[in-house]
Order: structure tokens, then C-alpha cells, then sequence
């Protein structure tokens, strides 16, 4: 690759901050000018993730003027994407790309749908082993891990001030604070989404397992556990549920005190927040940070398109995990780095300077934990679990019934019982 136009490309569309109608007409045109066109089917609908895509996109179809172009095409969110790509399946017009999640692939690989990608990648050995692993499959590669997220704390620092306390370290000064001054303020300060992803940081902390012995366990031990705190966390007053739109499209509405979120959601919270907006890692149990439930997605190749696409598509996740294109996309959106020499690349280095909390969501990534990559999890997440979770959060069932009954169709979504 050559360097030197490759970082020009880069440096004057990012630099130039295209507003995102401009980075989609230029797309559309470089699109029209092209022998190969490669769609790209996403999960973003806008903010900073679409524009730093659509960025990445404009330069890599710069590089390749004339001949490839890879159009980014928005399906709505991460569900909306899946539900298309099933039924492109069906229909038989797929794209050539598209993110999916690890249990995405599980799925889209019952269909032999995907292209391997091994021998693809050139900086593989540069990217971080613990996502890597989760794109493996039998032992062969099916997705570059892209835009990858970790949980972090989100918190109020000027709320802390007012209140004389630290940021909370272990789970018990997590809930210990959250109480002091949800008892003092009136109001809970703790904020969540009563869904998996919450749960999930309760859970792996909790020392769950949704995994045991080759079973999905939605009602062990932790299960019961994470889903009683948060819904003590209601009753006792010191957490609240969200349950309606992103935790950050809720500032103004009470006193946000801390969230455990996707770090990918950090343009949208600091653009949000009237206050100062604060990150730190995980709260934990005893010296080190806890563990934070990775989300965000891979990108794909499908294998039933021509040499040309394949060719075009495999260059450009080539040029997207690449130390440079990951240092300007994590700097750009809050996502975590992919690529481990990202930090050495100046751009990222410039950003740190200027924002030196982003270092957490470099140091939250070494406690990272998945949920399951099985084809089935996608369903059970949201329609078993997270039903389960929001029926137990709301009152309308005690977690263990909640859990118990939600268990009962995982088996039987499992035995195949029902799809
Ligand atoms: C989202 C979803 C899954 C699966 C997890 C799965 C499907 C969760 C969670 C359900 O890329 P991430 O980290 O964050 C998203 C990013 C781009 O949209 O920005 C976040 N965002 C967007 C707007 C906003 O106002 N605030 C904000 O934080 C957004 O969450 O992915 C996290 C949220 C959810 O979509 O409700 O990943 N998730 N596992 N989705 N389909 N399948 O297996």
C-alpha cells in the first residue's frame, strides 16, 4: 500500500469533517464512477460511528478512483441489519459486507454463507488476540473485528464533587455511592437500561457464566444474583430504569449520577451532558477493574459474489484495521482501538493529549468479556433474557420466576422446540 497517499486520504477527510449528507453524496458519486462496487451493509444510523465509517469509506474509494468503491449502506440498527441480512438470504441479494456480531456469524455460518478470511489481514498479528478469537470459528477466521466497544463507568463528576466522594472502585463502593447520594439528591443516580447488556455487567462480575458445560444458563446462582441487585437498586431508591431511549437522550431528566455503558457511546454523552461528563474502568472486586461486556461489531465478507468484489471488499478490511485507520475511528467515535500499534500512530497520541480520559477505554478493553457466539443468542438476548430482565426491573415478576420461566425457553428454543 502506499503510505503516503494512503495517510493524505485519510488526513484530508477526517480533517475536513465532511458534514455526513456530504460524505454520503460523495460516496454516491465515487460509486457511479467505479468498475466494482461493494455494498457495505451497516447498523449506524448517524452520530459520530455513521460519520466515521462513511469518512473511512470516502478515503479508501479515493485510493481506488475509477476502479472499486465501497458503499456503507444503513439498515437501521444493529437488529433491523441482522433481520435484513436473513432476508437477503432468502431473497438471494446479499451485499458483499456487513457488521455482524460473533453470534451472527455462528448463524450466517449455518448457511456456509461467509468467505474465510485467513491470509486476508496483514496486520492481524497487530490486532487484539482477545477479539480475534472471538471472529475464529473451528479454528478459521469469518470477521475482522471493527467497531468494537467495551463497557465503562460514565459518571457525573461535578455530582460526585458536590458530595465529597470518590469515584467507586469495587462493586460495593459502587452501590455504597450510588446510595450516599441518591439518599442525599432525593432521586436514584444510577442509571440503566433494564436489557442484556446491563445485566451482562452485573452478571460476569457476579461470576456468571452464560455458558456451562456446552448449555446456555440464563437462571444460575448470578443470574438471580445481578437481577435481584438491580432490582433492589429500583426499590431502595438508588437505581433508576431507563426505558426509553439511549441513557444519554435522558440527560435533563433528573440527576445522572453514573451509567455502565458502551464506551461507543461516549460522543453521544459528552455532546449530551450539561455537566461534567466523567469515564473511568469498571467497578470491580478488589484491586482490579471489572469486567466489561463487549459489544459492537465485526465486518464480513460473504463468499457468494465475484472475484473482483471479493478482492475490493478484502482490501478495504485490510484498510480498516490497519494502526492508522483505527487510531482516527476510535479517536473519532469511542470505540476501542483493534489495532494494538493504534496507540503509537500520532493522531491517536494527539487525542489522548487533548482527552486524556479515552486512556480508560484503552485499559477497560484488558477486562473484556463476550456473550455467547452462538447462533441462537441473538433471539435470547432480546426476546428471552431481555424480557425476562425488564418484566423482574418492573415488578411484574420476581427475578428467580423471571429467570426460571425465561430458562425454560432457552431449552426449548434450544431443542429446537421453537425458532
Ligand atoms: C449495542 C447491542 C446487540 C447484540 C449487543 C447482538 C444485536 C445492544 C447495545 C442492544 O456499537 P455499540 O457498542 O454501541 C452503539 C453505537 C452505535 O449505534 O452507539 C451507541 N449509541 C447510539 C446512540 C446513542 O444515542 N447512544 C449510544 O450509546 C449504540 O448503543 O453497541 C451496543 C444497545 C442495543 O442496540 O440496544 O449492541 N447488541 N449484542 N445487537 N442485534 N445482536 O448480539
Amino acid at each position: 500500500m502506499k503510505k503516503a497517499i494512503w495517510l493524505l486520504a485519510v488526513l484530508t477527510v477526517f480533517s475536513l469533517a465532511f458534514a455526513q449528507q456530504k460524505a454520503g453524496d460523495v460516496i454516491k458519486k465515487q460509486c457511479s464512477q467505479a468498475k466494482v462496487v461493494a455494498e457495505l451493509w451497516h447498523g449506524f444510523r448517524g452520530g459520530a460511528p455513521r460519520a466515521a465509517l462513511e469518512n473511512l469509506a470516502v478515503a479508501f474509494n479515493k485510493m481506488h478512483q475509477g476502479e472499486g468503491c465501497i458503499k456503507p449502506i444503513n439498515q437501521g440498527g444493529y437488529r433491523d441489519l441482522s433481520t435484513k441480512i436473513k432476508a437477503a438470504f432468502a431473497a438471494g441479494n446479499l451485499p458483499a459486507l456487513a457488521q455482524a456480531f460473533e453470534n451472527n456469524i455462528a448463524l450466517y455460518l449455518e448457511a456456509d454463507a461467509l468467505m474465510p478470511l485467513d491470509g486476508v489481514i496483514d496486520d492481524l498479528d497487530q490486532l487484539n488476540p482477545t477479539f480475534v478469537d472471538a471472529v475464529r470459528f473451528d479454528g478459521k477466521l469469518y470477521g475482522l473485528p471493527f467497531n468494537k466497544s467495551v463497557q465503562i463507568l460514565y459518571f457525573n463528576r461535578d455530582l460526585l464533587k458536590k458530595h465529597g466522594v470518590d469515584v467507586p472502585k469495587t462493586i460495593d463502593e459502587f452501590i455504597a455511592t450510588a446510595k450516599k447520594i441518591s439518599a442525599a439528591e432525593g432521586e436514584p443516580v444510577y442509571w440503566f437500561r433494564p436489557d442484556t447488556s446491563t445485566f451482562s455487567y452485573w452478571f460476569f462480575n457476579m461470576g456468571g457464566k452464560y455458558m456451562q458445560d456446552g448449555k446456555v444458563v440464563v437462571n444460575g446462582p448470578a443470574s438471580v444474583k445481578a437481577l435481584q441487585t438491580l432490582v433492589d437498586g429500583v426499590n431502595s431508591g438508588w437505581a433508576k430504569a431507563i426505558t426509553s431511549g439511549y441513557i444519554n437522550q435522558n440527560f435533563g431528566k433528573g440527576a445522572f449520577g453514573f451509567s455502565t455503558d458502551t464506551s461507543a457511546g461516549y460522543t453521544y454523552y459528552l455532546k449530551a451532558a450539561k455537566f461534567d461528563l466523567g469515564i473511568a474502568t469498571l467497578p470491580g472486586n478488589g484491586g482490579k477493574p471489572g469486567l466489561g461486556l463487549v459489544q459492537g461489531t465485526d465486518l464480513i465478507i460473504f463468499k457468494d459474489i465475484d472475484q473482483a468484489q471479493k478482492k475490493l471488499a478484502g482490501e478495504f478490511i485490510n484498510f480498516v484495521s490497519s494502526s492508522k485507520a483505527q487510531a482516527l475511528f476510535a479517536a473519532a467515535t469511542g470505540y476501542v482501538p483493534v489495532n494494538l500499534k493504534a496507540t503509537d500512530e500520532q493522531a491517536l497520541q494527539d487525542y489522548l493529549m487533548d482527552n486524556p480520559d479515552f486512556k480508560v477505554v484503552i485499559e477497560q478493553a484488558n477486562y473484556a468479556a463476550f456473550e455467547p457466539a452462538i447462533a441462537e443468542w441473538e433471539q435470547i438476548r432480546f426476546d428471552i433474557l431481555g424480557q425476562a430482565i425488564k418484566e423482574a426491573v418492573l415488578g411484574k415478576a420476581t427475578p428467580k420466576d423471571a429467570l426460571d420461566k425465561a430458562q425454560k425457553q432457552v431449552d426449548d428454543l434450544m431443542a429446537g422446540r421453537i425458532r
